[in-house]
This record gives structure tokens, C-alpha cells and sequence, in this order.
């Protein structure tokens, strides 16, 4: 049974979704609490959950849709069992930079599979873990791309992936959001940093409370 905070953080491209977690990773972190950060595919601790994010997006791999589908799947059953849940289970906030809801989106909506498939194909590498809060960096694709390429130079193989798809996958986590609106909050990704951040921060604040969650700080 879940016993500690499970925080998600998802969005396209270029949304600033780590930029932010890392952020608020540091406030947690700095008010007392035990946080503790990851993200897929992969995560920290992880080996197994690492080695399949390197098959995952390397550019020179020839990955067909449902493969890639069942890798994400596999990398996050590795993550949720060694990583996730023990870390839950000393009652620690647990900060993931996309989860399954990545797998909806891009691989449902980008790749056209369809959620209902992502859904099935999920079901058993997630089991009962439910996030308390999903955090959604909403961005136009377009302004996320410009973003990452004035930034970095290495792409991956689902980055390159043209602005069609990109916007199938923003479309994907918007209807998501709606479907889901008390687990997800969207945070308008294309305002100031300083602004994203203090609003993701007040969307954390509201559910810790919410879940009664048992910060060392109390006046947090
Ligand atoms: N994927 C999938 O298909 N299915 C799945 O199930 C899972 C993942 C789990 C993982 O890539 C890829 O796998 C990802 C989805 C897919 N692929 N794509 N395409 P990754 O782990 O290497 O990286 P990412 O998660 O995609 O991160 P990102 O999108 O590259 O970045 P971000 O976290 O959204 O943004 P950022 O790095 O925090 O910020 C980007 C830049 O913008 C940076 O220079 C910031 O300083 C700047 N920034 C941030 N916020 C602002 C604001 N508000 N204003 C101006 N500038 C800003």
C-alpha cells in the first residue's frame, strides 16, 4: 500500500517539466522533507529500467511502434517494483519526470495505437499504483521544440519525430486531463519560469494537504 507522496510530472517536449521538478525537488528538499526524484524511461536505481531507455532512443535502432510500446512498458515495471513503491513505502515524496500517462500519450496518440491498447498493455507493469497528483506542462509542441533545439544538439529517436506527431501527443494528454480532472492539473507551460514554478508549487502544496500527507514542516 501506497504510504508516501507519488507526484507525476508529464508534457511534450521542451515543456520545462524538469526544469520545475528539479526545482521543486529543492524546496522539498531544503523545508526538511524526504524527496526523492526519478524519471522514465529508466530511473535512478534502476539498471535493468536504464539499459532498456538506451535501446528505447537510440537513433540508430529500428524501434516498430508496438515494440516500443511494450520496451516503455517493460522499463516501468523494472522501475515501479525495485524503485517506485519501496520508496513510497518509507513514506518519502516521490517526484517522476513521466510515467504512464507518457506511454498514453505518445504511444496511444503519437503513434496512433490507441489508449485503450497503451491502457492494457500497462495494466500489469503499473498494478494498483495510482499517482495523488499529475502534474501537466501544457505547450504548443512547436514553442517546445524551438526550446530544446536552442539547448541541446542530441536528439532521440522520439524527439525527431515531426510536429504532427507532437501535436497528437499535446491533444493526447489535454483529452486525458479532462477525462482525469482531479488527478491532473494543467499548468500553462508557456508563461515565465518563475510563474510555472510558483503555480506547480501551489498544485503540490494543496495536495499534500489534501492527502494529509505528514510534511516535517507543517507550515509548508
Ligand atoms: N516517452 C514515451 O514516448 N513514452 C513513455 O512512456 C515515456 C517516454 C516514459 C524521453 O526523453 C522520451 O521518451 C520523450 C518521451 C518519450 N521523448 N520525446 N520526444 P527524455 O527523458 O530524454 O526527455 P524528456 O522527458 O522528453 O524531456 P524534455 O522534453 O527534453 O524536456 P522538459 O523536461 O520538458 O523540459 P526542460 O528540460 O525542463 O526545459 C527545456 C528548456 O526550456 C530548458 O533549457 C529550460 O531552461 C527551458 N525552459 C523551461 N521552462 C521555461 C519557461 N517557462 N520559459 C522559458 N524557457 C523555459
Amino acid at each position: 500500500m501506497k504510504k508516501g507522496f507519488f507526484l507525476v510530472l508529464e508534457g511534450c517536449e521542451g515543456s520545462g517539466k524538469t526544469t520545475v521538478g528539479q526545482w521543486l525537488f529543492e524546496q522539498l528538499t531544503a523545508s526538511g522533507e524526504k524527496v526523492f526524484y526519478t524519471r522514465e524511461p529508466g530511473g535512478k536505481e534502476s539498471p535493468v529500467a536504464e539499459k532498456i531507455r538506451t535501446i528505447i532512443l537510440d537513433t540508430q535502432n529500428n524501434v516498430l511502434p508496438l515494440t516500443e510500446a511494450y520496451l516503455f512498458a517493460a522499463s516501468r515495471a523494472q522501475h515501479v517494483e525495485e524503485v517506485i513503491k519501496p520508496h513510497l513505502a518509507k513514506k518519502e515524496i516521490v517526484i517522476c519526470d513521466r510515467f504512464v500517462y507518457s506511454s498514453y500519450a505518445y504511444q496511444g496518440g503519437g503513434r496512433q495505437l490507441g489508449l485503450e491498447t497503451i491502457k492494457r498493455l500497462n495494466a500489469l507493469a503499473v498494478g494498483d499504483l495510482q499517482p495523488n497528483l499529475v502534474l501537466l506542462f501544457d505547450l504548443d509542441p512547436a514553442l517546445g521544440l524551438e526550446r530544446k533545439r536552442s539547448h541541446r544538439q542530441d536528439f532521440d529517436r522520439l524527439d525527431q519525430e515531426d510536429l504532427l506527431f507532437h501535436q497528437r501527443v499535446r491533444n493526447a494528454y489535454l483529452e486525458l486531463a479532462k477525462e482525469n480532472n482531479t488527478l491532473f492539473k494543467i499548468v500553462d507551460a508557456q508563461k515565465p519560469l518563475a510563474e510555472v514554478e510558483a503555480t506547480a508549487l501551489n498544485y503540490l502544496k494543496n495536495k499534500l494537504k489534501e492527502a494529509n500527507y505528514a510534511l516535517k514542516d507543517s507550515s509548508y
